[in-house]
């Protein structure tokens, strides 16, 4: 299987988070990446290559041109007036609130965000725009002819919306590259988030829309992030009505759960008989994840691999998260593996 990375992921790293009332160094970090490159190379699983530059073009087939201008712009506007610290939001439009988009530069962040967990450094924008590509070029490979890519984005994306950051996401690189294959001639794509958290942006991005259907297995919403996305209810609206289906699991959730939540994300997955998969791939779901839940093991991801293999579609697997450094690299090749030893 052939790997799509680019170095440029480093240019992100944010200094903090707020969890529990202290900030605190962030989960979503460079060294991620890293933990999961170097277990594709000492596992040999195919060749790395270097993103190709498919420019903004794709990027603003699932993002508002306002939202991207914001993006690429913010850190220029928040240095100019001084400041070297992160940017991060801390006002939001919620309810009784005017959705307005204001001048300032702090009006906008609360505009364009969902919650302080994105935080705009000097490289973010770089390191976003190179994570689409890698997901563009996975994407690519597949059309091209290859039964399966995988584009080792980050940062992650399946929480970004169309015009909306949040929960580590800046840019939606799923919910592009599925974009992709629609607008190369597919008919039909669907995603499988196996993330431990709710991909409320990819969700919201094809939720009116029958070309992509969106499956996502998570940690309830009702005790967990992203909260307000990612119930059983939501099925779909207009012509995307019965295009989403939502598999919350109770905290504490073990491979035998799991693993029946995602028998039945699969059925829905062949009875659409996609042309292409798209997975959200997070290992969050990892027992011995410090920011989750769930209690699935090292040897739990290659039967996850073995079972998406055999939808027989073919696939790109695009990162997203795991934040239990020291495994992520073991827990996302496992998945890869486990996709290839089926055949
Ligand atoms: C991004 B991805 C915990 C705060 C959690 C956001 C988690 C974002 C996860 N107190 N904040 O889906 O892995
Ligand atoms: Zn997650």
């Amino acid at each position: 299987m052939l790997t799509f990375y680019s170095e440029e992921h480093r240019l992100h790293h944010g200094r903090c988070e707020l969890i529990d009332g202290e900030l605190k160094p962030c989960f979503e970090m460079p060294a991620r990446a890293d933990q999961v490159l170097a277990r594709v190379r000492q596992r040999r699983l195919g060749e790395v290559r270097e993103p190709a530059d498919f420019g903004l073009a794709p990027l603003l087939r699932s993002h508002t041109d306002d939202y991207l201008a914001f993006l690429k712009g913010a850190w220029a506007r928040w240095s100019a007036a001084g400041n070297s610290a992160d940017l991060l939001p801390f006002t939001w439009p919620a309810r009784s609130l005017r959705g307005v988009r204001p001048e300032s530069l702090h009006g906008q962040l609360g505009y364009y965000s969902f919650d302080a967990g994105a935080p705009i450094t000097a490289g973010t924008w770089q390191a976003v725009y190179g994570a689409a590509q890698v997901a563009l070029s996975g994407q690519q490979a597949i059309a091209d002819g290859a039964t399966s890519a995988f584009a080792l984005c980050r940062p992650p994306g399946h929480h970004a919306g169309a015009d909306l950051m949040g929960g580590y996401c800046y840019l939606n690189n799923a919910a592009i590259a599925a974009q992709a294959f629609l607008d190369q001639g597919c008919a039909r794509v669907a995603i499988l988030d196996v993330d431990y958290h709710h991909g409320n942006g990819t969700q919201s991005i094809f939720y009116r829309r029958d070309d992509v259907l969106f499956t996502s297995i998570h940690g309830d919403p009702r005790a967990e992030f992203p909260f307000f996305l990612g119930y059983t209810d939501e099925t779909g609206e207009g012509a995307g009505e019965g295009h989403n289906f939502n598999l919350p699991l109770p905290a504490g959730s073990a491979w035998d759960v799991w693993s029946a939540a995602l028998e039945a994300a699969c059925r829905q997955i062949e009875r659409y008989a996609p042309d292409v998969l798209v997975v959200s791939l997070g290992v969050d779901t990892f027992k011995d994840d410090p920011i989750s839940q769930f209690r699935l093991d090292s040897p739990d991801y290659l039967r996850m691999g073995e079972r998406i293999a055999r939808l027989g579609a073919p696939t790109l697997f695009v990162m997203e998260g795991g934040y239990a450094v020291a495994e992520i690299g073991v827990n996302a090749v496992n998945v890869l593996e486990g996709f290839q030893g089926a055949f």
